[in-house]
């Protein structure tokens, strides 16, 4: 166990307790199996300073991709291999603290990643997605992964087309277009864990905040931990109806004069190109 200022149990540090609780729900609604998903939340030197030293502990770890963009940010990260299911028993060893060089081409160790864990194998997507939302939302904190059942389940039986896939969660449920009205991305098939799949998901993640991987599972950015799992679980309720009501012939559903009115009447934007009104 890394030493922490203040012998503070790493559960009261309230990063480390949000990743715990949020880990453990996600692992409990079945979507992240085994060593399934990983998470990367920014933190600010404020909220991380009264709890850990911010020199580190001298263990370094070299990116096989460059993110200056990132340098000298900090951020919390589940370690590579490591099940959501342990975070809350074992967040130190399952979870760490890490700040990028100021050359951008490593990352410093400051707490946790304990039994020589390194970060999650999805680093470059993380990294690459928070670099491309920052531009966009300053407010930018938490990229979330999961492999979110229903959402896997619907990448089997719906066309792949990003546009055709976002209007059909838009009908399942009426509050869909409202929480997401720029849509979903949609990757072809690819290896995981890759700096392409990073850079491929970044690109998406330009005007969405949603990225999904056929028969892998889901990306999600946003600014806090609700927002972000919300998010998610929205797209996922929505595959979710679809998988439940597709079978039995869908014979009547939320029309795009419908989803326009809702857009409206909450004041969004939906992604062009996807209704007909
Ligand atoms: O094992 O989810 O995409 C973690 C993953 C890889
Ligand atoms: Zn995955």
């Amino acid at each position: 166990m890394i030493e922490l200022n203040r012998d503070v149990p790493a559960l009261d540090i309230p990063f480390i307790r949000e990743m715990a609780e949020i880990t453990y729900h996600m692992w409990k609604f079945g979507w992240d199996e085994r060593n399934g998903g990983n998470i990367s939340r920014i933190l600010d030197e404020a909220e991380v300073s009264p709890y850990v030293d911010l020199t580190g502990t001298g263990r370094v770890i070299p990116l096989t991709f460059p993110v200056p963009e990132l340098a000298g940010k900090l951020f919390v990260v589940t370690g590579s291999g490591k099940y959501f299911r342990n975070v809350i028993s074992d967040p130190d060893i399952n979870l760490g603290v890490i700040r990028v060089t100021a050359d951008g081409e490593h990352v410093d160790v400051l707490w946790g990643f304990s039994g020589n864990t390194i970060p999650t194998s999805e680093l470059a997507s993380h990294f690459m997605s928070h670099i491309e939302r920052l531009k966009v939302d300053p407010n930018h904190r938490i990229v979330m992964h999961t492999h979110a059942t229903n959402v896997i389940a619907m990448t089997f039986v719906h066309d792949l087309d990003e546009k055709k896939f976002t209007k059909t969660l838009w009908q399942m449920c009426t509050e869909c277009i409202v929480v997401f009205p720029e849509g979903v991305g949609m990757l072809p098939w690819m290896v995981p864990g890759s700096a392409e799949i990073g850079r491929e998901t970044a690109e998406k993640m330009k005007d969405r905040r949603v990225v999904v991987w056929p028969h892998h599972g889901i990306f999600g950015s946003g600014a806090t931990m609700d927002e972000t799992f919300g998010l998610i679980e929205t797209v996922e309720k929505a595959a979710q109806v679809y998988m439940l009501a597709a079978g039995h012939g869908i014979k009547q559903s939320i029309s795009d004069r419908q989803l326009a009115d809702l857009a409206q009447a909450f004041g969004v934007t939906p992604a062009e190109g996807i209704l007909e009104t």
